[in-house]
């Protein structure tokens, strides 16, 4: 069976990924949640993972430690990660290369942080250029795969890599666009989005350093969060 290391649920948006996709698709794992132990997480993460990093999946004596390359590995052994035309798959993989690739600015400035309600003290036009090129893609696979999911009637894995930034939407309360707005609300209602967030508001360990991060971009509306 594979083992599947992760971090705080609240906070870990990249373990987020491979998470619900995992979860989604029934791809039985034993979860290895790991708590973020501030600036050196790394020190700690090393002992199962070799970036220091999460996720992290172990297969045997295999370790695989990136979001994508997991994803990857995951697919040449589970059909159902990547859609089952050449046309959605080829899209799929662009749009979750982009998101794995860049939106740096949507990711600097609103760090996934899923039990929080907040304002951003300001939205630089950067965040704005993210946030309309995510509509857009999404817009575009709607339009081109008829949804509800982004390539089409099932979700695959370029639903799992835009998992975070739906929580991120939901902290943030950014306007969107209407499609964009449905595509979210659909997420939500996800039975492995809803158990992840479940989980989050359940956690009541706090990490200094993802709190003062909110706090210095944005002001605190509400915090859902246990403890
Ligand atoms: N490219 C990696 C990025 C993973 C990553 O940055 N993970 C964060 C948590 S969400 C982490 O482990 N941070 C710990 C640290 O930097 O010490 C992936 O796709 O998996």
């Amino acid at each position: 069976m594979y083992s599947l290391w992760i971090a705080n649920k609240n906070y870990s948006s990249w373990s987020l990924r491979v998470w619900v996709l995992m979860q989604t698709l029934e791809i039985p794992f034993e979860e290895h949640l790991e708590q973020f132990d501030g600036v050196g997480s790394t020190s700690t993460f090393v002992n199962f993972s070799p970036s220091g990093k999460v996720p992290c999946l172990h297969d045997g004596q295999l370790r695989l430690w990136d979001s994508l390359a997991i994803t990857e590995y995951l697919a040449e052994s589970h059909p159902l990660v990547w859609p089952a035309t050449l046309e959605a798959r080829a899209w799929a993989r662009c749009a979750s290369a982009e998101m794995h690739s860049g939106f740096s600015v949507l990711r600097n400035h609103c760090p996934m942080s899923c039990g929080l309600r907040v304002q951003l003290r300001n939205t630089p036009k950067a965040l704005h250029r993210d946030i309309e090129r995510i509509e857009n893609l999404w817009h575009e696979g709607h339009t081109l795969f008829g949804g509800p999911y982004l390539a089409g009637s099932a979700f695959t894995a370029v639903d799992a890599f835009f998992a975070p930034v739906i929580f991120r939407f939901q902290t943030y309360g950014l306007p969107l666009s209407n499609i964009a707005q449905k595509y979210v609300a659909h997420m939500l209602g996800l039975p492995a989005m809803k158990s992840w967030y479940n989980a989050a508001l359940k956690e009541t360990w706090r990490e200094t350093e993802h709190e003062t991060e909110v706090q210095a971009l944005a002001l605190k509306i509400t915090d859902l969060r246990k403890g």
